[in-house]
């Protein structure tokens, strides 16, 4: 006999989710569906389908083995309707439960659809909060109500203080709140690098490998170095990877790029946090454990928890506050089309290259890449900040729209004209030569600023500034770059906006 029908989605692959919590094992069924409409509202990078599904399948094979009763709904499988409310209605025949009960989807696309569902079906719904965060949707928006402006660092403080994390009674360990300062160091050549550990694909996975190459052939990227953990126990193996050989060093080399080295001292393990392999808040007290027991300095501790109890929970309470309206957002105006390079990879620019290669071969680079390089070269020529967000929502393993929208919107583009960020990321070439092998090299010539084979950041950022001067004079932060621009002269104010405008019209 069964009472309830539990709905799991593919990103709550945990046995702590709230609607397994509610739900009484004996008299309950889950529910799990492969479907077509989420491996079809963007094209997913190959990477992260086969880690979806995978880990899903793996996540019902868990559940089965601690007690639950599943009906796991494949993609193959003849009667899939191919979206979350037919299988749900299909299940509802099938069981014939009282009740439905389902944790809040992570993306407001999907949540819409549950909301919906309550007009729709004939059943009893219960939607829950989503346990796996510090902030709820409802504290973050008491947090921000009456702010004009949004700022992390405080909202951050405010989750040292919940959770404990790094606290020493009522102060922040180490004296300070933020170490950020002392992390900004480029590699060193002779720097000991480690290899990173990764997985190689079970049956089950070489199954969906199968799968994906058939039905989504044409998606971008490639599984042949396919290495993700698609299960817990693979999730915190590779948690254990990164405290014994990369934490250390995390905060030190945090904003380093080298070619050909797409991982660094990274921790890898977004996706599983996203997904619920890893559960953000055990996996800062293990970083904490490290620096109490000295083996991690505090400046590596803190800019590691800093990433997930700060900028983690707060793009995720900016995303919530903001949309549907958000991913609208074009405070810049605008509207050039997405070259072709950001799927190719084939472009003079060695950084882009890099960033882009790695990304087909992996689905993933990490923060400063995203950021830095595909994010400020994205905001400098005036892309359309929602193909932008598509892209980044197609090509990352870890990709969520509710992660993703602010961190590219807001963060990295300032559409939403500086809601969740101070200032826009727009940065020359040099920024990039200080912080990467990149340079030496490429094509263009970093130390150039005009002419054909000068780097096409260093006119590009010029360009971005005196163009978007309207919508930017009033950021106070952008004061010294404004009177840089006013003390050029003339000519060379139109050398910079020739190569510019040279360059921006080779783009396709
Ligand atoms: P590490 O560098 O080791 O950082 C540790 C953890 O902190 C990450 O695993 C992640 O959980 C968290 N974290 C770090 N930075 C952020 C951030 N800015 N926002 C939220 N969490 C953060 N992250 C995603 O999880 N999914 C996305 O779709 C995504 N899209 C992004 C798009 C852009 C344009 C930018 C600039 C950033 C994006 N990020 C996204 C944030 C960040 O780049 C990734 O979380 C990180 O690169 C993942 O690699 P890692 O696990 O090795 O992270
Ligand atoms: C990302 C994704 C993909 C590709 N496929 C599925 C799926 O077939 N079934 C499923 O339950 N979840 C999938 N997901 C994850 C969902 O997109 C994710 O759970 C929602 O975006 C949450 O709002
Ligand atoms: Fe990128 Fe310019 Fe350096 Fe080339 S010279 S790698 S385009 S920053």
């Amino acid at each position: 006999m069964t009472d309830t029908l539990v709905l799991i989605l593919g990103d709550q692959l945990s046995r702590d989710m709230s609607s397994l919590k509610a739900a009484d094992q004996s008299s309950s069924v889950v529910l799990m569906c492969e479907v077509l409409e989420e491996a079809t509202y963007v094209k997913h990078h190959k990477q992260k389908l086969v880690f979806i599904f995978s880990a899903m399948r793996h996540f019902a094979a868990e559940l089965e083995d601690a007690g639950w009763k599943v009906d796991y709904v494949r993609l193959e499988d003849k009667a899939n309707s191919g979206a979350f409310s037919g299988e749900v209605k299909r299940a509802l025949k099938r069981h014939k439960p009282e009740k439905l009960i389902v944790t809040e989807a992570g993306e407001w696309r999907v949540q819409a659809m549950i909301d919906g569902w309550a007009e729709e079906l004939e059943v009893e719904i219960e939607c829950l909060p989503d346990n796996r965060f510090i902030c709820s949707k409802d504290a973050f928006a008491h947090w921000a109500s009456g702010r004009k402006q949004m700022r992390m660092e405080y909202f951050y403080r405010e989750m040292r203080r919940k959770t404990g994390l790094l606290m020493d009674g009522d102060e922040p360990e180490g004296g300070q709140w933020n170490f950020d300062k002392e992390n900004r160091k480029p590699l060193k050549e002779d720097l000991f690098l480690p290899t990173r550990k990764r997985f190689a694909p079970d049956a089950l996975t070489q199954q969906v490998m199968e799968l994906v190459e058939a039905r989504f052939s044409d998606n971008f990227g490639t599984l042949s170095q396919f290495g993700w953990a698609v299960d817990r126990k693979g999730a915190e193996e590779a948690l254990d990877d990164f405290i014994n050989c990369a934490v250390a060093e995390f905060g030190d080399y945090q904003d380093a790029m080298v070619e050909g080295r797409p991982f660094l001292y990274h921790s890898l393990i977004s996706a599983y946090i996203n997904v619920g392999l890893l559960d953000p808040l055990s996996v800062c007290r293990r970083v904490e454990e490290c620096f109490k027991d000295g083996k991690v300095p505090i400046n590596a501790a803190e800019g590691f928890i800093r990433q997930i109890i700060g900028w983690r929970e707060y793009v995720r309470g900016i995303y919530w506050l903001k949309m549907p309206d958000y991913v609208e957002a074009n405070a810049l105006d605008a509207k050039r089309d997405l070259p072709w390079f950001y799927w190719s990879g084939e472009t003079d620019m060695a950084c882009i290259r890099d960033a882009v290669c790695q990304t087909r071969d992996y689905a993933y680079a990490h923060h400063i890449q995203r950021l830095m390089i595909t994010g400020t070269f994205a905001l400098i020529a005036g892309i359309d900040p929602k193909a932008l967000h598509e892209w980044y929502l197609s090509v990352y393993v870890d990709a969520f729209e509710w992660v993703e929208l602010p961190n590219t919107l807001g963060m990295s583009q300032f559409a939403d004209g500086g809601f969740l960020g101070s200032k826009p990321y727009a940065a020359s070439g040099s920024y990039i030569d200080r912080m990467s092998n990149y340079c030496s090299g490429c094509r263009y010539d970093v130390k150039s600023r005009t002419g054909e084979d000068a780097c096409p950041f260093n006119a590009l950022y010029w360009d971005f500034m005196a163009r978007n001067r309207h919508h930017l004079k009033s950021n106070g932060r952008l004061n010294r770059v404004y009177s840089n621009w006013d003390r050029m002269g003339d000519d060379q104010k139109q050398d910079l906006r020739k190569r510019a405008r040279e360059f921006l019209d080779s783009l396709s």
